[in-house]
């Protein structure tokens, strides 16, 4: 049976975490998969999860199943921390959450209802993107087509991008990232993002949202003003919300997909759909994760502890980034990496080629995936001034 069956190589950015692995140097650094990592270069378990948890194991009585959308106060919060409090389209009963393992889970969930509901339209990836949005559609036979969105000086293109999307066919689905761009780390400004919407309208276009990273840029409001533009102009939206990141929920594969439709009569039969394709895919969702973010964000106490936890990891990486590049200034390559300070996020597009990412690797035992992206959050104060040195060697 198996006789040919080949192989397919491992996710390369998956893979840098087990050649870091292997790596003696006691000086490595792990610049590679994007996980929020602390002084100690640890991910950690905010304490806010930690204290929802332990709330967790005195007060659930069941492991039963939860339901297709998975838990409702997970939904409905959810909803509150993407859309806004007392946003207008859950007033008027034109949105819902369908709890999904991971803001992965909530793509699938998407892409399996582009394929099956909506034939014949292709997703517009942005070039580049995260590579997981690349095989996930055509996994389920949607076709990709890829907008450009940096310029060959390495610099967001936001005129090149509205320029593609103006010629994308009509009524096709745009995927966007709403905030902390994998893999540049360059967003767009609120001006681009009213640009981009008119072309969405324009083209009559399905926007598709990846929000992997709330919090993570400029604050958890600011991050969502986007989605929240286009939720509020649009009769209709796809949302795919992540707690793997700001939650530090990563393993627990907590999420949803989003769904804004035209009037509660479509968005239920939108809802019977995904929740039909979840039930192929995964029948009902992982539990646990969503009851720790529903705890937290249900009890204000807890929210307000998860907040302040938040926000220090978006400044640690914040000023990370503005370290590295005074790091730079001795060298006089502050300027040339100047946009490391303006990218947000945990990522950066540094525009160091594949050659010198393999230099920095060998020679420094640098890891960073070889498209010159570097997670920020990799870096620590103290290790600063070791990789603006090693940066400076294969420059
Ligand atoms: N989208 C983007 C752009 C990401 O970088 C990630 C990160 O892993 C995800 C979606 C999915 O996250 P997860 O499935 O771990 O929640
Ligand atoms: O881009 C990253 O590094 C994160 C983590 O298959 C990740 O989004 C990377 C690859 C993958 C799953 C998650």
């Amino acid at each position: 049976h198996f006789a040919r069956v080949g192989r397919v190589p491992g996710d390369p950015i998956l893979g840098l975490m087990d050649a870091f692995r292997l790596d003696t140097n006691p000086t490595k650094l792990d610049l590679g998969v994007g996980v929020y990592k602390d002084a100690r270069g640890l991910t950690p378990i905010p304490q806010a999860v930690k204290l929802a948890e332990q709330r967790l194991v005195d007060l659930e009585t069941t492991k039963t199943y939860v339901g297709g959308h998975g838990d409702a106060a997970f939904g409905r919060l959810l909803i509150d921390l993407v859309l806004g409090t007392g946003n207008r389209l859950e007033a008027a009963g034109r949105v819902g959450a369908t709890q999904t393992p991971g803001g992965t889970g909530a793509l699938r969930l998407a892409a399996e209802f582009i394929a099956r509901n909506l034939p014949g339209r292709r997703v517009w990836l942005s070039d580049p993107t995260w590579p997981i949005h690349e095989t996930l559609f055509a996994a389920v036979g949607v076709e990709v087509g890829h907008y450009p969105y940096v310029d060959a000086g390495n610099r967001l293109d936001i005129e090149a991008m509205l320029a593609a999307l103006d010629q994308v066919p009509l009524g096709d689905v745009v995927l966007l990232h709403a905030c902390c761009h994998n893999p540049t780390g360059f967003d767009l400004s609120q001006a681009d993002w009213q640009r981009v919407l008119d072309v969405v309208k324009r083209r009559e276009l399905l926007p598709l949202i990846d929000f992997a990273y709330q919090g993570f840029g400029d604050g958890l409001e600011q991050d969502a003003w986007a989605v929240r533009l286009f939720a509020e102009a649009l009769p209709e939206v796809l949302v795919t919300s992540s707690c793997s990141k700001n939650f530090g929920l990563y393993r627990e594969r907590t999420g949803a997909l989003i769904v804004c439709a035209e009037d509660s009569e479509k968005l239920t039969d939108v809802r019977s759909q995904l929740a039909f394709h979840a039930r192929n895919l995964w029948s009902t969702p992982p539990a646990h994760g969503a009851a720790v973010v529903a705890t937290i964000l249900g009890d204000a106490s807890l929210k307000a502890q998860w907040v302040k936890e938040l926000e220090g990891m978006r400044k640690r990486v914040a000023d990370l980034r503005l370290g590295l590049v005074e790091a730079l200034q001795p060298y006089g390559l502050a300027e040339r990496f100047a946009h490391i300070g303006e990218q947000r996020g945990m990522f950066s597009y540094t525009g160091l080629s594949p050659e010198q990412v393999a230099r920095l690797r060998a020679e420094f035992s640098v890891y960073m995936v070889s498209t010159g992206r570097a997670n920020v959050a990799g870096l620590d104060f103290s290790r600063i001034q070791d990789l603006a040195k090693a940066i400076a060697a294969v420059c």
